[in-house]
């Protein structure tokens, strides 16, 4: 599904702003977008179910198209009432879901009602730490028991859009230009288009840059190919994009795309045929008082801060962005790691009802940032367990549901298993096109020893390559620092052990070339559940929360400009 877009012949409400949450039975103001917990103290560890309700006014000439109302992603099982009338429900978080409300929307004033809860479930999404001592992950004794490392915040925590466009009209469109041949500055863009019953038989017209194509469509999907001569690529260094038009005759549609290769071999990840280096981070979408939710001046923030430290990077840990991160890294030329929300999965989500659930998480991220020049990468999980037996038929699972999706982008799984001890050997890892694993020498183990680590690391690296035969990808490494702690010698916790640790192991791992990127954990502090390891922030940010500098950003800026 192409997603809501303003323009001649869409039309579009945007129903941000202050809404009512009902709590037991009492109204009070809630932002939208936004996070419940940070908003109301009394609400910090609140589940709900609460009620957001909100009404918008829609004009008799609207009234009659066909509509959508569109949730770009709800923390966590919802539904969805308009003006009484139960339309529509969603029970994963991070996604876009959209509600097709034609035929329902009265002209003048409309209720909107939305049941929210963001209740933590063993084996489910988001998912809580088992009650059991028998499991291997997780962050034990936190509260609220999230079985990851991040707040779990609830709400409503992207936009609300209602669109109304014709009844012929564009659903869905499909860009592929993996052909292309980038040394012979060839540009081949492959179409597809899907459009709704009532537009079958009607006159399409496609744009791409200067080029036109007139196709009368015969069935609900028309499919074109631009052949482009000395085309412009989406590089790094040149992120140009070309916007592809589609217009019928009462609807249209614009999609900024970029013309790339992705490509990988043994030993190396190739941006257009040539090898790329990915410097960069996991990060987080959270703010203070906004929790998580869609803040545009974060957004540019974040970019400009990337840029600034010479990054070309990140992933985004633990689960899928706002789309507007993806629109400004096509824009930027920022490479994207596209990360589902399935974070936290132990044994108790090996089933084939969640299962089913997990592949579908996939295919609804895969079809909503497909045409996304940015995203060179799928990750359908963090850090599972998955040196469990029965992880392997699930993740090979997933592994070929992305797959099937999408054949042009490596598919990985980030994993913190298969380090040397023989009880992390992780089953699900080789079916994955790259390996990507999460390694904290210097922190979790041999603490305060950064020169041992950096031994043991190399090592496990070694070994992990022997084994694969496979590029990897060390997706996460670092070390708390409180900012403004100094210590000589470097010791845990100040901004000099962070900073040694980073460039160290950054140093270490650039001399094998079969690594195809460092990525620092993380980019920022963000808050997390409370427990003995957190005071009240996960700081191995590069960044302070607020999005100042630590010794180690200067560090990494001089870095990153050699390499
Ligand atoms: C990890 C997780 C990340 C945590 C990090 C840490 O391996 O993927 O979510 O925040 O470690 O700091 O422990």
């Amino acid at each position: 599904m192409v997603r809501p877009q303003r323009n001649k012949k869409r039309f579009i409400l945007i129903l941000n702003g202050v809404w009512n949450l009902e709590v037991t039975s009492k109204d009070r103001p809630i932002a939208v977008p936004g996070s419940w917990n940070e908003q109301y103290q009394d609400l910090c560890y609140e589940e709900g179910p609460f009620t957001y309700k909100t009404t918008f006014y829609v004009p008799k000439e609207l009234s009659q198209k066909h509509i959508r109302l569109y949730f770009a992603a709800v923390n966590t099982d919802c539904e969805v009432f308009l003006n009484g009338e139960k339309v529509g429900e969603n029970h994963i978080e991070y996604l876009p879901f959209e509600v097709d409300v034609t035929g329902k929307v009265k002209s003048g004033e409309n209720e909107l009602r939305v049941v929210v809860e963001n209740r933590l479930k063993v084996g489910g999404f988001p998912s809580k730490v088992p009650d059991s001592g028998t499991h291997t992950v997780g962050f034990f004794g936190s509260f609220p028991p999230a079985n990851f490392d991040f707040f779990p915040y609830g709400g409503i925590i992207r936009p609300v859009l209602i669109e109304f466009t014709d009844h012929a009209r564009i659903l869905d469109i499909w860009v592929d230009t993996s052909e292309s041949e980038p040394e012979k500055k060839l540009g081949k863009v492959k179409v597809k288009i899907e459009v709704s019953e009532e537009a079958v038989g009607q006159e399409m017209t496609i744009k791409l840059g200067e080029e036109e194509k007139k196709i009368r469509t015969s069935n609900r999907f028309v499919e074109g190919e631009f052949i482009l001569e000395n085309a412009r690529f989406w590089s790094l260094e040149d992120p140009y994009l070309y916007p592809l038009k589609v217009e019928l005759e009462k609807d249209e549609y614009t999609l900024d795309i970029g013309i790339r290769t992705i490509s990988w071999d043994e030993k190396r990840l190739y941006l257009n045929g040539k090898p790329v280096f990915l410097k960069g981070f996991g990060k987080h979408e959270e703010f203070p008082v906004l929790g998580q939710g869609t803040f545009y001046p974060l957004m540019i923030k974040d970019f400009n801060l990337l840029k600034w430290i010479n990054a070309n990077s990140f992933r985004t840990s633990h689960y899928p962005y706002s789309e507007e991160w993806l629109d400004l890294a096509d824009r930027l030329g920022i490479l994207v790691i596209d990360e589902a929300p399935h974070v936290g999965i132990t044994r108790y989500h090996y089933n084939p009802e969640t299962q089913k659930i997990a592949e579908d998480n996939i295919r609804r991220m895969i079809d909503r940032h497909k045409n996304h020049p940015s995203v060179i990468m799928w990750s359908v999980a963090n850090e599972p367990e998955s040196n469990h037996p029965d992880a392997e038929g699930f993740f090979k699972a997933l592994y070929e549901t992305a797959n099937e999706m999408d054949r042009t982008r490596p598919v990985v799984m980030v994993s913190m298993m298969d380090a040397p001890d023989e009880r992390t050997r992780d089953v699900a890892l080789k079916y994955f096109d790259i390996v990507c694993v999460n390694r904290y020498y210097g922190w979790y183990i041999y603490q305060g020893r950064i020169e041992e680590g950096l031994q043991a690391l190399e090592k496990d690296i070694e070994e992990l390559y022997a084994r694969h035969r496979k590029p990897i990808f060390v997706t996460e490494f670092g070390a708390d620092a409180i900012a403004g702690i100094h210590y000589d010698p470097p010791q845990m916790f100040s901004e000099e052990y962070q900073a040694e640790l980073v460039e160290k192991t950054i140093r270490l791992l650039l001399k094998k070339d079969y690594i195809i990127g460092t990525h620092v954990w993380a980019f920022a502090d963000f808050k997390t559940p409370q427990n003995v390891r957190r005071p009240i922030l996960n700081h191995k940010g590069v960044f302070t929360r607020d999005r100042q500098p630590k010794l180690v950003a200067h560090v990494l800026r001089r870095l990153w400009s050699e390499v």
